[in-house]
Formats: C-alpha cells, sequence, structure tokens
C-alpha cells in the first residue's frame, strides 16, 4: 500500500521554507530570495518514490496583512492548514522565536493536525546555538517532533522526510508519478523572472513588483518566445526597474532567459517590458488574473 498526503509548510517570511520545498523535490519549484514575503502564492511541491508521495505545500510567510494581496496571501495560509494531513513549521534557527512564529504554532494548534517542526539554517550555528534553538522551539508547546536542519546543504533532510513520509495516510497517489509542481507554466516563467528582479533590488521596490507573462509562442521546434511585463506602482520604481540606458532591465532579462532556457530546455528569446500600473496590490482582478487566490 502506498502513502500520501499533504503538508503544509508555514512559518515566518525568511525561514527559509522554498529553499526546503526545492530541496525535498530535487529541483526548482518555488523562487528563493532573502527579500521577506518572496512566496506570494501557494506552490505545491510532488516528490514521489515508488512507495510514497508528499505534496508539500509551501506557503507564504505568515504576517500582519496590510492591503488585498497579503490578506489574501493569509487567507490561503489559512484555508492550507485547515486541508492538510500534517503541518511543518520552519523556524529559522538564526533568529529568536517571535510573535510570527507563535502566531503560526496558534494556527497550527487550533487546526488540530499532526505538527513538526524544523530549524532551519543550522548550517550557521554552532553545536550550542543549536541546542538554544531546538530548546526555545520546544517551548512552542506545540506536540511536535523536533529536527535540526539546514535546507541548503540537505543536512538532517532526510530524517526530517522520513518522518513526514510517516504522518501521511495510506492511499493512492494524488498527482502523475513524474509531476514536481502543480504551477501553470505562465506562472512558473514569470516568477523565474520576478526572482532576478528581486536579487536586484531593495527596500520597497521587491514588494512593488509583480511579472506577468504577456504571449508565449513556440514558432518552430525547440524554440520559446515569452513576452513579459514586470508590473511596478510608480514612475520612479520604473526607472529603477530600466535602469540607467535600460541596463537593469537588460541585465534582469539575461538571467531570466537562462534560468527559462534551463528549466525548459529549449531556447529563448525573453521579451521584457517594464510598466506601471498604480495599486495593482489592491487590484482584486488583476490579482486573479496573476493567479494569487
Ligand atoms: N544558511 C542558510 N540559508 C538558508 C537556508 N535555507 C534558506 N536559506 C536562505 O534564506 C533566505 C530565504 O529563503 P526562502 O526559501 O526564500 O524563504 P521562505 O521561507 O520561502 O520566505 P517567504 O517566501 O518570504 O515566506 C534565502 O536567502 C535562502 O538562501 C539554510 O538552511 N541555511
Ligand atoms: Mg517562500
Amino acid at each position: 500500500m502506498t502513502r500520501a498526503g499533504f503538508v503544509a509548510v508555514a512559518g515566518r517570511s525568511n525561514a527559509g521554507k522554498s529553499t526546503l520545498v526545492n530541496r525535498i523535490v530535487g529541483g526548482k519549484v518555488a523562487i528563493v530570495s532573502d527579500k521577506p514575503q518572496t512566496t506570494r502564492r501557494e506552490i505545491r511541491g510532488i516528490a514521489t518514490r515508488p512507495d510514497w508521495q508528499l505534496v508539500l505545500v509551501d506557503l507564504p510567510g505568515v504576517q500582519r496583512p496590510r492591503d488585498v494581496l497579503t490578506e489574501r496571501m493569509q487567507a490561503r495560509v489559512e484555508r492550507v492548514l485547515a486541508e492538510a494531513d500534517a503541518v511543518l513549521l520552519l523556524l529559522n534557527g538564526e533568529q529568536a522565536i517571535g510573535p510570527g512564529d507563535r502566531f503560526t504554532a496558534r494556527a497550527v494548534r487550533n487546526a488540530g493536525l499532526p505538527a513538526v517542526i524544523a530549524v532551519n539554517k543550522v548550517d550557521r550555528l554552532d553545536r550550542a546555538r543549536t541546542l538554544a534553538a531546538l530548546t526555545e522551539a520546544a517551548e512552542l508547546d506545540l506536540d511536535a517532533d523536533l529536527f535540526p536542519i539546514s535546507a541548503l546543504d540537505g543536512g538532517g533532510v532526510p530524517e526530517l522526510v522520513e518522518h513526514l513520509v510517516s504522518l501521511l495516510p495510506e492511499g493512492p497517489f494524488l498527482y502523475p508519478p513524474e509531476e514536481t509542481s502543480d504551477l501553470p507554466e505562465r506562472v512558473r516563467l514569470a516568477e523565474l523572472v520576478r526572482e532576478q528582479v528581486l536579487r536586484r533590488t531593495r527596500e520597497e521596490l521587491p514588494h512593488a513588483v509583480e511579472v506577468e507573462i504577456d504571449e508565449l509562442e513556440e514558432p518552430e521546434d525547440g524554440l520559446l518566445i515569452v513576452r513579459a511585463r514586470v508590473w511596478a506602482e510608480t514612475e520612479s520604481q520604473k526607472g529603477i526597474l530600466v535602469g540607467a540606458g535600460g541596463r537593469m532591465v537588460k541585465a534582469v532579462g539575461t538571467a531570466a532567459r537562462r534560468e527559462i532556457e534551463r528549466s525548459t530546455g529549449r531556447r529563448v528569446h525573453l521579451d521584457l517590458s517594464v510598466r506601471v500600473r498604480k495599486g495593482w496590490r489592491r487590484d482584486e482582478g488583476l490579482l486573479d488574473r496573476l493567479g494569487i487566490e
């Protein structure tokens, strides 16, 4: 009999949730950055072995909602917790436990699901600090097993995966075994562009940017033409994204094209344009179209 089910991955922004999902799945299904609130959509990463299928639901970092975008992100977290088979609470071992972690721990307790806590980034901690982080995690008062891990180098991850699998119900696979993510191709490609924007911007800009794929064409075998729009909220943000003499948009475009080529195995022509759309984070219609539900 096989096991299969959903594990919601919750935790503060920057804890390393997307890095861990990518590590377990063995490919890039979610983009990663050192900026807060990188993940905006629920992303399912699927790992399949002969006798189990683990579907990890990578969630946006929990925070206090401040606009329609973040309200939707928060509501999404609650919905996913309601439907999962188990919850993994990921903590950033480099930081003390804060109100965000306690908020998530409460949500996990209320959901009444089997819970697991992993303390991440132990590659950056010595033994004493790892122990202190684990002790602090135990004080969250969740009935959960504790795992010290490094999503970055993979340390401790096999033990964590083995435990998560033991919490899954018996049943048939939920996705075809070769699938690693449930995102539509357009969203996946838009995210690869946004990742390159995040790498090159600071402060308010990462939050103000969204990317939409306008057109996807395959005029000949092995060639993919991608037209993407980078949305900013103000003219001055647009100026930064375009850069002096178009240098920024060019650098983003070159790096994103390489990522898309790697991910699709095709030759890619990427056409990027930067546009202003005031208040897109409050625009319900646009958020629907972008798949942020
Ligand atoms: N040293 C170290 N860095 C890590 C580890 N895991 C993640 N990181 C880094 O932490 C940062 C945040 O990682 P993400 O995976 O984007 O974090 P997240 O929890 O998905 O964040 P949100 O999507 O904003 O909620 C990135 O710079 C990662 O490279 C780890 O095990 N060790
Ligand atoms: Mg993330």
